[in-house]
């Protein structure tokens, strides 16, 4: 967003040195073998500092109010156990049908929610919602023929549906149409008019409707509209711009420079995986001219206006970004949970959050919010996906086609938040058929078949066949148990942790691959101990039978336990197949091998659950299968 305002801003004084993280920096490292400790304390990354080269470009400057941060409340959320977190998804524009980018921005924020759920964390709330005002909606509207609030309506119904198929466990589903929002937001409007963080001016500028968005001309490119007339689109999304010049009210952004790098200073881990934060560093050194934050109301009739002056319409990013507090009852509740907010955005959006969001916050006298999770996009068959293409892929037919456990592991064990993934129909059924059908499916189906293990209990792990080494080098002489068993329970008992702090680094598919790499060591444990040779009427056999099944299953319910947040049908299957009662399923008790260490195993004998058949059924190759479609 780069205004030609009228007037400049006097420069601000020089900021102090800026930090910045290394690149790549990660937060887990392998666990020694077979120990079992509490969780490493996350720290900071170190910083390093950078020079700053300091422009400011001018915003508009007409009747300017000087700027009084209003104090800020303290916040009612202390950091620990039991505190409150809302997670959040983006809101998404009610202008047409969800894709599985939309559900992939979901799905993430999902697998965080049920993942600190499953931890014993303090309350949690997930909120997702429509962004249901702007000029994008109100042309799509005229274009389908029908009025804003019944697209709306119709569109917001549809990603309601989506979600809720998707298996999201939302908890709060925001319409930014709706009465108690639109309070919110006039009510936010006014703490910043009374801070004096607006003013009145004229702006001019090439505003991208798609992107809700004025661009700097470096932003822009040549092209020819339908007609072969020259015109200029956006080089991000490739829409058309317009140029468009009118009296706004315009939001001090440039006054935030130095409050913006003070937060992120002091909040290494604010913005993840660590590029993103490296980029909102970058946009900080760069030009942050003043925000125009309303539109004329004879140009856009459909969105909130403005307190007190009925000509002007509040800003759609505005209006969208304030339902992270109108969610929690702003503006009389939300300081029980701000700012104790974690939200997860795809990359086009990063700005919005992580610098003109935070802006907002500080100059209405709210804190930023705690972290902001950034992913990048899909493609499809490595190309950008787009209605003008075709190649838009809907998330209800991949439901139907790879059934809704399939296709969340599929998104988020390929899509790594860093850089762009491509998506393609035969890479899902490879992935999920290998993965969930053959290696998790076939573990359960191998250890559980009723020829291995007919009396269909958790059976007894014996010591004097696994016995307790204190180092690797122990191992020699050890009877039927070797180094690479001793290697592989180490590293089975390690994988809480390390998925522990993948979850917590945004990096759930490093999470699922380790967890991936560990269900291919346990067929390979079972492979290579051949349980279906040994002779169970010898009673040494017999108990060497007996743990290595023992050991099976446990690796399989530390699996089940762990795969929840991501596969919550297929995981709920497993560990009912295992008997994991519901209030065994939590991570912060999750035990492994405990007999090992000489302590009790509550399923030790327990009988099994029911054989409801297979864990997951191979996927039919593309072309073969039945689609589900909903359609607008
Ligand atoms: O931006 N791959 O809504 P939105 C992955 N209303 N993610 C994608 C994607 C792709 N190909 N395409 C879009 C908006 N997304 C605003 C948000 S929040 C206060 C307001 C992601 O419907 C995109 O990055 O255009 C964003 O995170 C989400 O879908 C919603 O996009």
């Amino acid at each position: 967003m780069s205004p030609c305002a009228s007037g400049r801003l006097p420069p601000l004084p020089a900021p102090p040195a800026r930090p910045r993280r290394p690149h790549g920096a990660c937060a887990t490292a392998p666990l020694p073998l077979l120990h079992w400790p509490a969780p490493p304390p996350h720290l900071p990354r170190p910083f390093r500092a950078a020079p700053l080269s300091r422009r400011l470009c001018g915003g508009a400057a007409m009747l300017r109010p000087p700027l009084s941060l209003p104090p800020r409340r303290a916040a009612a959320t202390a950091a620990g156990p039991g505190r409150r977190l809302l997670l959040s998804t983006p809101i998404f524009y009610a202008n047409g049908p969800p894709h599985i980018g939309h559900l992939y921005s979901a799905l993430l924020a999902d697998a965080l929610h049920r993942y600190r759920g499953l931890c014993g964390a303090g309350p949690g709330r997930l909120s997702t919602g429509t962004d249901e005002h702007g000029l994008k909606i109100q042309q799509a509207a005229a274009a389908a023929g029908t009025s804003p609030p019944e697209l709306c309506e119709r569109v917001s119904g549809l990603f309601r549906r989506a979600l809720a198929r998707a298996a999201v466990s939302f908890t709060d589903f925001t319409r930014t149409s709706a009465p108690a929002h639109q309070r919110a937001v006039r009510h936010f409007w006014g703490a910043l008019r009374d801070g004096g963080a607006l003013y009145k001016g004229a702006y001019e500028g090439w505003y991208c409707t798609a992107e809700e968005t004025f661009l700097p001309p470096g932003q822009l490119a040549e092209r020819r509209d339908a007609r072969g007339q020259p015109c200029k689109v956006s080089l991000e999304s490739g829409h058309q711009v317009h140029w468009t010049k009118e009296e706004n009210y315009m939001f001090r952004l440039s006054a935030f420079r130095d409050p913006l790098w003070k937060w992120l200073q002091n909040n290494p881990r604010a913005i993840a995986p660590d590029p993103f934060y490296q980029q909102v560093l970058r946009w900080l050194e760069e030009d942050l001219p003043d925000l125009s934050v309303s539109r004329e109301r004879s140009r856009l009739h459909w969105g909130i206006p403005v307190p007190g002056d009925s000509t002007q319409t509040v800003y759609v990013w505005v209006d969208a970004l304030v339902n992270y507090l109108s969610v929690l009852g702003y503006p009389e509740t939300h300081g029980e949970w701000w700012p104790a907010a974690h939200h997860v955005v795809g990359k086009d959006i990063l700005k919005f959050h992580a610098v003109y969001w935070p802006a907002l916050l500080m100059a209405a006298g709210l804190p930023p919010p705690e972290r902001i999770f950034v992913h990048s996009h899909w493609t499809v068959r490595g190309q950008k996906m787009s209605k003008s293409l075709g190649n838009v892929i809907d998330p209800f037919a991949c439901f139907g086609q790879y059934t809704v456990d399939g296709f969340r592991y599929f998104l988020l064990r390929q899509g790594v938040p860093e850089r762009d993934c491509d998506y393609y129909d035969e890479k899902v059924v490879k992935l999920v058929n290998s993965e969930l059908a053959d290696a998790l499916g076939g573990l359960l189906n191998r250890s559980t078949a009723r020829s291995i293990n007919p009396s269909n209990t958790y059976p007894c792990f014996s010591e004097s066949c696994f016995p307790k080494i204190l180092d690797s080098g122990e191992t020699e002489g050890m009877g039927r148990v070797s180094a690479k068993d001793y290697e592989f329970v180490a590293s089975v008992a390690s994988l809480p942790l390390q998925v522990a702090g993948y979850f917590e680094g945004f990096q759930i598919y490093k999470a699922l691959e380790c967890i991936a790499v560990c269900v291919r060591q346990t067929n390979s444990f079972f492979q290579r101990h051949r349980p279906w040779k040994l002779n169970r009427k010898d009673p040494a056999e017999q108990l060497w039978l007996d743990t290595i099944i023992h050991v099976t299953l446990e690796c399989l319910r530390v699996y089940g336990t762990l795969l929840q947040p991501v596969i919550p049908h297929t995981a709920d299957k497993l560990l009912s197949r295992l008997a994991v009662e519901p209030e065994e399923r939590g991570l912060s008790s999750l035990t492994f091998l405990p007999r090992y260490n000489g302590q009790p195993c509550p399923f030790e004998g327990r009988q099994l659950g029911p054989d409801t058949g297979v864990l997951f059924h191979r996927l039919e190759k593309p072309g073969q299968h039945q689609t589900e479609t909903e359609k607008l």
